[in-house]
């Protein structure tokens, strides 16, 4: 009989006992909670003491099991020891306007305390007659108390924070600009009482860094979300907008409870479809669902909509009927959307319709639909990932990475101002590193945004820890050194630097519908600290990892340890098992961008190019000899990188090709650096799995435990694919052995092609490198149940095994290994990796613990294939286990 992987049981723990904290009714928030009498979780234990049946007499634990929805707003119960804290918590709320937003907010804050000290706030009108909590804006405050002032005039968005006395009475104020402000006031003062801060001396103000803090979500009418690991579309689905926008609301939620206050929610590659007179009332809803949250919505247009969509014979922005379809659009949306956000464009770029076609520049496209929007306070958000992705890649001086510069920077001063140039963070594409934008520091007269990518589209694709925070720090503080002047990335997108009324951030979150977002609770740390960044950008890594952990998984301090120190090393990890000095993500460029690909990004016109050969890897950007990249930097900075020994080692290869003896400044040479830092990553990773399971006990919820549990155990497995595949591509390339003796050498491993086989055959699988020995074997009909075997040779003792298999997504094949015909383990490749092929997307690791092996024990694999999945099998791995 087959069974599917098992969970463990809800009531059993890993060593098949009873677990007495899966009863607690208030498990959520760690392991310190005392347990009352009385309580539902002492109850609990007495039942547990005299019953077996406890499925059916305690069912809360699933009830209370968290998936992840809440995110950071689970306004989990503090402990009795916290909430002694708010023993003097006002009872009372009072709002000082009638407005949607502050109902909004009203609601959260009863809601909030609520959940975390247990009390359930009355809601009172006019001026305080106890102790109470104030809602409303700064001018509002004025008419219950004429001292009421924050300490200074707030900008747009911002909040003022403070304890002070009202006729008499001690109250909590919360006082924004404007209602969204006030809303944000609400949420940050949550956050408070999450992490037990003590309030009696509350003072504070706050006001967000950049005027545009803005995420994009680049859905398909159909349902499908481009780079989306999260599930399906939350706006649509079947080509309209969903019937049910209850996730639009909840995701708006999200987005306000940290400061985020525009969502872009289709596509850039757009579908002219979204402009159509029956589709816009679809639109309004989702903006409906979105106003109470004060997130505004704006959507990606397609510039050749007129002609498309409109019957017009051109798209040409310059041409009057063009023009003036534009305008009717705006006056359109205005009429259904009268706080519509504006438009986002993708134009040029990637065979998307553009201005070009016309002989037209960026500037004539985005000040055409700019003009439109202008009356109704539109924004026009025009993407500056404009590039020819049929690049000569035999002509040395040909460069992608200049692309942006070379384009838009000739236009500064053309655009209206309303326009905003939105531009990666990086000249390429959201690569592991690469340096800021030179772009960035490129455009004086003009607004700029810097656009980030939240989902992990070459990060791992949520499979992988990569908490992005420190890496998007790093180009944020990158000081372009405009005029000489210290002018790091981050004032320079908020406008201070050349003093622009318009700029911000831009983050490609692509969250769906999976139960939390975006398809990994630990994912969720780049949406919030893409957000706090947005609002503050001076927030360090540590910060931001602290809040979001003490918010998510309780206030332990053990926990807040472990996993703040998973979550800053997770970025240099992944680039360690990646792509290392500046190289890229060495990945398939041309299909997934999720597993490992060296060669794929050579040869072909897209320009992501490495240029690794025999004798050396590295893109020469400089002026001397390169494409003349680093010219388009400021003059101090093009110091930092036109010389081999003035670059880091970390950007290296982005900006020089160099020998693979070349010495760096760590004192390794190239190739030894790209071995030592691969075997680095994936041991590094193996210490994350070891790390998370050291906190089990006060994480405190199995449902989320496991998932990411599961998650860290098959990136520990992907980190040795990628390790592997990259290494001994570089080793067949340069033919330099590793110094460590580890690439090609593998003394622990028997090669599925080198076992007995019983109906499996064995194949070569392209690239060779993402394959053990470059081979694995197949179970191909007419068999439909294949085996392979051996005999254990070596010493006798425990060890793990690895069985090293595939799990294409066209099939669930079924897996089982027996010893001495004894099973061990058995499982379904049900996996939906990014591939139907034998290669580098699929190659997955299955571990087994603890295995006693002696001379002579038969090891059987056994495989049933599934539709088009083969149960191919690449090497089994037998590790001693260390003392
Ligand atoms: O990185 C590339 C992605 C494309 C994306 C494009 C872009 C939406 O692979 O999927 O298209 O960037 O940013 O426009």
């Amino acid at each position: 009989m087959w069974a599917l992987p098992r969970l463990p049981s809800l009531f059993q723990s890993r060593k098949g006992e009873v677990d007495l904290t899966l009863c607690h009714s208030e498990r959520n928030v760690g392991s310190q909670r005392q347990l009352q009498p009385g309580s539902i979780g002492l109850r609990c234990l007495r039942v547990l003491a005299v019953t077996t049946f406890l499925t059916q007499i305690c069912p809360l634990r699933s009830a209370r099991a968290d998936n992840g929805y809440d995110a950071w707003l689970r306004y989990a119960p503090l402990t009795e020891t916290e909430r002694a804290k708010y023993g003097s918590f006002p009872a009372a709320v009072i709002v000082l306007n009638n407005s949607a937003l502050l109902h909004t907010a009203e609601a959260e804050f009863i809601r909030g305390v609520r959940g975390m000290l247990g009390r359930t706030l009355r809601v009172e009108k006019g001026v305080p007659q106890e102790s109470s909590v104030i809602l409303g804006t700064s001018a509002e405050l004025h008419s219950i108390g004429s001292h009421l002032r924050s300490p200074k005039n707030l900008s747009a968005d911002g909040y003022w924070l403070a304890k002070d006395r009202i006729r008499r009475h001690d109250c909590i104020i919360i006082a924004g600009s404007t209602d969204r402000g006030t809303l944000y006031g609400v949420f940050a003062l949550l956050r408070k009482i999450a992490f037990a801060e003590d309030l009696s001396h509350l003072q504070e103000m706050q006001e967000p860094a950049n005027p545009v803090r803005w995420v994009n979500d680049w859905d398909n009418l159909d349902g499908r979300i481009e780079r989306g690991y999260g599930g399906r579309s939350i706006f649509f689905a079947d080509g309209s907008v969903r019937p049910d926008l209850s996730r639009v609301s909840d995701y708006g939620r999200l987005l306000a409870s940290v400061g985020i206050n525009g969502c872009v929610v289709n596509n850039v590659n757009a579908d002219p479809r979204l402009l159509a007179p029956n589709f816009l009332p679809q639109l309004a809803r989702v903006a409906d669902a979105f106003r109470p949250w004060g997130v505004r919505l704006g959507i990606s247009v397609d510039l050749s909509s007129p002609k498309s969509l409109g019957g017009l014979d051109t798209f040409d922005p310059l041409d009057p009927r063009v023009r003036s379809w534009w305008k009717e659009k705006a006056i359109e949306i205005d009429h259904l959307i009268p706080d519509f956000a504006g438009f986002l464009v993708k134009a040029d770029s990637e065979g998307r319709a553009g201005p070009s076609s016309y002989g037209r520049t960026p500037a004539d496209a985005a000040n055409t639909v700019a003009r439109a929007l202008q009356p109704y306070g539109g924004m026009v958000m025009y993407r500056a990932f404009v590039y020819d992705h049929h690049l000569d890649w035999r002509n040395p001086k040909n460069d992608r990475a200049r692309a942006a510069y070379d384009i838009f920077h000739p236009l500064d001063g053309k655009f209206e101002d309303n326009v905003i140039i939105q531009i990666k963070h990086g000249p390429i594409d959201f690569q592991v590193r690469e340096p800021a934008s030179p772009l960035l520091g490129g455009l004086e007269k003009t607004s700029g945004a810097i656009e980030l990518q939240i989902t992990q589209e070459y990060m791992g694709q949520q499979r992988h820890l990569c908490f992005l925070v420190p890496m998007w720090k790093e180009t944020l503080d990158f000081d372009m050194r405009v005029g000489n002047h210290p002018t790091p990335v981050k004032n320079i997108v908020s406008g201070r630097v050349f003093h622009r009324a318009l700029g911000g951030f831009a983050g490609v979150a692509n969250v769906g519908l999976d139960a939390n977002w975006l398809g990994n609770p630990m994912a969720m740390a780049n949406l919030y600290g893409f957000a706090r960044l947005a609002w503050d950008p001076n927030l360090s890594s540590a910060a931001i990892a602290y809040e979001w952990t003490r918010l998510t998984l309780g206030n332990n301090p053990e926990v807040d340890r472990t996993v703040d120190a998973m979550l800053l090393s997770s970025w240099p990890t992944y680039e360690n098992y990646t792509g290392p000095l500046g190289a890229g993500t060495l990945t398939d460029i041309l299909g997934s961008h999720y597993g490992p690909g060296v060669e794929s990004s050579e040869r072909n016109g897209w320009g992501q190019w490495h240029r690794a050969d025999h004798d050396g890897i590295g893109m020469d950007r400089t002026v001397a000899t390169g494409t003349g990249y680093v010219g388009q930097y400021s003059p101090e900075v093009q110091k930092e990188f036109e010389t081999l020994a003035a670059t880091p080692d970390s950007l290296l290869l982005f900006f020089h090709h160099v020998s693979y003896t070349y010495r760096l400044k760590s004192g390794k040479t190239v190739i030894q650096h790209i071995y030592d830092s691969h075997y680095e990553g994936a041991e590094r990773v193996h210490e994350f799995v070891r790390m998370w399971e050291s906190i089990r006990n006060f994480v405190g919820d199995d449902e989320r435990y496991e998932s990411v549990l599961a998650r860290l155990k098959y990136q520990e497995g992907r980190a040795i694919v990628w390790r592997d595949a990259v290494c001994n591509w570089f080793l067949r390339v340069s033919g330099i052995p590793d110094a460590k003796s580890r690439v090609g050498q593998y003394p622990n491993r028997t090669e599925a092609e080198s076992m007995q086989l019983q109906g499996y055959e064995p194949v070569d699988v392209e690239p060779s490198e993402t394959a053990s020995g470059g081979k694995a074997v197949v179970c191909r009909a007419p068999a439909s149940n294949c085996a392979a075997s051996f005999h254990f040779s070596g010493a006798p003792g425990t060890y793990q095994l690895n069985v090293q298999y595939f799990d294409q997504n066209n099939g669930k094949a079924k897996f089982r290994i027996s010893l001495n015909g004894r099973q061990l383990d058995e499982w379904v490749a049900d996996d939906t990796l990014p591939n139907a092929k034998l290669g580098g997307d699929t190659s997955t690791r299955r571990q087994i613990r603890g295995v006693t092996l002696h001379q002579g024990d038969e090891i059987r694999i056994e495989g049933i294939p599934d539709g088009g999945e083969l149960a191919a099998l690449d090497y089994l791995e037998i590790e001693p286990v260390s003392k």
